[in-house]
């Protein structure tokens, strides 16, 4: 390790704002000024070189096939950044790799992930349209780079690598030569191979540049922001969703490297101060609660439970800890368009803690955007006291009482509390005066005291009596985020006929032709742990809003059937989009097709042609799905050949059936649905 005060005196000066609320440790600071000069490659591993160290001790930089990195003083007129040693490439068009193995190094063998950053100056040298400059340092992973000493082999993380992440920043010659690059491998919304242009024009001269990752859990993706010169500020990406500061970092690998790549293209840049640390902050809840008004705010990976609409005013959010311990509210500009926030979704912000006359503290944000697509946190059971304390406030919870009062976009309820309740609903439909109701919403307080926010699920408020509850669809397009699956179906002809696995009843042949497809709704009504034919209906994992049936065994040749029992408050028409891979068929039972078929369900849609194909979100219409008040079986039934095998679901009103693509269609409100038939 090497550290100069010198270099940390001036670091701290530079980002005092952001050093002061957010960085913590230094676990590793290099200003190569300890290195031999004068041209020496930098690689530790390259044998007999004069910065050469052992494997596992001494300086940490190696690289493939060195040299790679060059140790340099003042050339060209361009001076260090710090002291008298910067690096630069090794020859033209070298493409050269330096890497420190920080799992090793600094955290007993294990990842990181997140909470941490990487900065580094970076001289520029050509500037604007300056193409012949690729260069870029990067936090990565490399499912190669050992635990127990710096690297495998001779030096090479690349040889054999089949897992990688790199978040990178800097110049990339396939991007925009006027700007700067930034790469998060694996993100499908950059301009290629998950590089962003980004909005920051090129300069010639030094420049501060910083990755930062923000806390998360194994499991995972954190959220990443990059930072150029303004360490306050991070980086606009140009995304093609829109313009992004904050981005998921989508793999949940974890990192175990830092790298520099020098001399990608035919002209270097220079490096010097390369500074890898933690983030002072865990991004608790908690902890942003704790924090001063005005202090800087840094959000990462919690879970959205409630979104505009109905009781939630526009421009805000609520954001739960997954362990129901504490919520906060997010204000500011929300994304818009495919980029929609809505519940389930993980969310990241920055921004400054602000707090209400009435005393709640939110975070202002200036950045707020979204990650995943998880399960939707489920609603604390609270008496209308608890709900009133301080401590819920912001937390999703469901409470209950008798209505005393009903306003133009409100009702009130009591449980016998010393406090009623105000329920904001804006214009969905209220109970009336004496009715008994649960209601879930969000714990709140305004100038008239405790209130309850309602989201815009109609489905949130139901009378006290009645025995279910159903589940929120997630997103904000409202997709189904848990299905009752049941499956794998195969026999001999399933591997030569891909027509077969959709269109032969697997359910008739395991039951002895008692059960069928289409008459399982009323003769097995599917609900969690019932067992058919030997096989088990069982909750799939919500996986991003759609199901990924190779975690509970998916194999080739094979097909699954996908349950769901869907509420609607109303006898209405709907429409739906279904994306799957491959093949789907859908099957529809209530008491609107039972007059139409004289019995059994009718298949409403299925793909044409059946053909092998990859999941696009909701790829095709299916025009018509007739609801009955309360509740309506749909069985999807899909077939897979080889590969990846999943489904997605989106129910859309038949006036607006939308376009494929996540998010390509307004969902139609007001519905929810359950695993299981409450009605039998
Ligand atoms: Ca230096
Ligand atoms: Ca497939």
């Amino acid at each position: 390790m090497r550290k100069t005060a010198l270099l940390l005196a001036a670091v701290l000066v530079l980002t005092a704002a952001f050093t002061a609320q957010v960085l913590a440790a230094v676990i590793f600071a290099d200003d190569f000024e300890s290195y031999v000069g004068g041209n020496a490659p930098l690689d530790k591993n390259y044998a007999g070189g004069a910065n050469y160290a052992p494997n596992g001790s001494g300086q940490p930089w190696f690289g493939p096939a060195p040299p790679n990195a060059r140790v340099i003083g003042t050339e060209n007129g361009i001076t260090p950044h710090s002291g008298s040693q910067m690096l630069r490439g090794s020859v033209a068009n070298d493409k050269d790799e330096n890497w420190v193995n920080i799992a090793y190094r600094f955290n007993n063998g294990n990842v990181y992930y997140g909470g941490i950053y990487l900065d580094w100056w970076f001289y520029d040298p050509l500037g604007a349209g300056g193409s012949a400059c690729s260069d870029f340092g990067a936090i990565g992973y490399y499912n190669t780079a050992p635990t127990d000493t710096d690297y495998p082999g001779t030096g090479s993380l690349n040889t054999g690598v089949t897992v990688v992440q790199r978040l990178s920043l800097g110049c990339y010659a396939t991007g925009d030569s006027n700007v700067y690059q930034a790469r998060i491998v694996g993100a499908s919304d950059g301009y290629s191979y998950g590089w962003f242009n980004t909005t920051t024009p090129r300069s010639i001269g030094w420049h501060k540049m910083r990755v930062v990752v923000f806390p998360t859990s194994s499991g995972t993706a954190g959220m990443v922001a990059f930072y150029i010169d303004d360490m306050n500020n991070p980086i606009t990406l140009s995304a093609t969703g829109g313009p992004v500061q904050v981005h998921s970092s989508v793999m949940t690998y974890g990192y175990n490297v830092i790298e520099i790549n020098t001399n990608y293209g035919a002209t270097s840049a220079y490096f010097d101060d390369v500074t890898f640390g933690t983030l002072e902050t865990t991004g608790r809840i908690s902890e942003i609660k704790a924090q001063p008004v005005g202090s800087f705010a840094l959000l990462g990976g919690k879970r959205i439970t409630a979104a505009p609409g109905a009781g939630v005013p526009d421009g805000n959010v609520f954001v739960e800890e997954t362990d129901r311990t504490t919520a906060i509210r997010v204000h500011g500009t929300l994304p818009t368009g495919t980029g929609a926030l809505g519940k389930g979704d993980e969310v990241a912000a920055i921004g400054t803690v602000a707090v209400t006359p009435d005393g709640e503290k939110y975070i202002e944000a200036a950045s707020i955007s979204a990650g995943a697509t998880n399960k939707p946190i489920d609603a604390l059971g609270m008496t209308n006291r608890d709900a009133a304390r301080p401590n819920a406030l912001g937390l999703f919870v469901k409470t209950w009482g008798k209505v005393s009062s009903v306003g133009a976009d409100s009702f009130v309820i009591s449980d016998g509390s010393p406090t009623p309740i105000k329920v904001m609903c804006g214009a969905l439909t209220k109970p009336a005066v004496d009715d008994k109701v649960r209601v879930r919403g969000v714990a709140y307080r305004d100038e008239s005291g405790p209130t309850l926010l309602m989201r815009n699920e109609q489905v949130d408020w139901t009378s006290m009596d009645a025995t279910y509850q159903p589940l929120p669809f997630v997103s904000a397009f409202e997709y189904v985020h848990e299905w009752l699956i049941l499956g794998p179906f195969a026999d001999a002809t399933s591997p030569t006929d891909e027509t077969y696995r959709l269109d032969h009843d697997f359910i008739s042949d395991a039951t002895g032709g008692v059960i069928t497809e289409t008459t399982l709704a009323t003769a097995a009504p599917p609900s969690p742990g019932a067992t058919l034919g030997g096989k088990t209906w069982t909750r799939s994992n919500g996986n991003g809003a759609h199901v990924v049936f190779a975690p509970v065994g998916a194999a080739d040749y094979s097909t699954y059937y996908g349950h769901i029992w869907l509420y609607s408050p109303v006898d209405q028409d709907a429409g739906a989009r279904i994306g799957s891979d491959d093949s789907s068929k859908v099957m529809l039972y209530n008491d609107v097709i039972r007059s139409m078929s004289g019995g059994p369900a009718l298949v409403m849609y299925e793909t044409a042609p059946i053909a092998g194909r990859g999941e696009v979100w909701g790829q095709d219409p299916i025009s018509w799905i007739p609801l009955n008040a309360g509740w309506n079986s749909i069985l999807v039934k899909c077939e897979n050949g080889t590969g990846a095998f999943a489904l997605d679901f989106q129910i859309v009103p038949t006036t607006g059936m939308g376009v494929s693509g996540w998010g390509g269609a307004a969902p139609l409100p007001g519905l929810a649905y359950m695993l299981y038939n409450p009605t039998l």
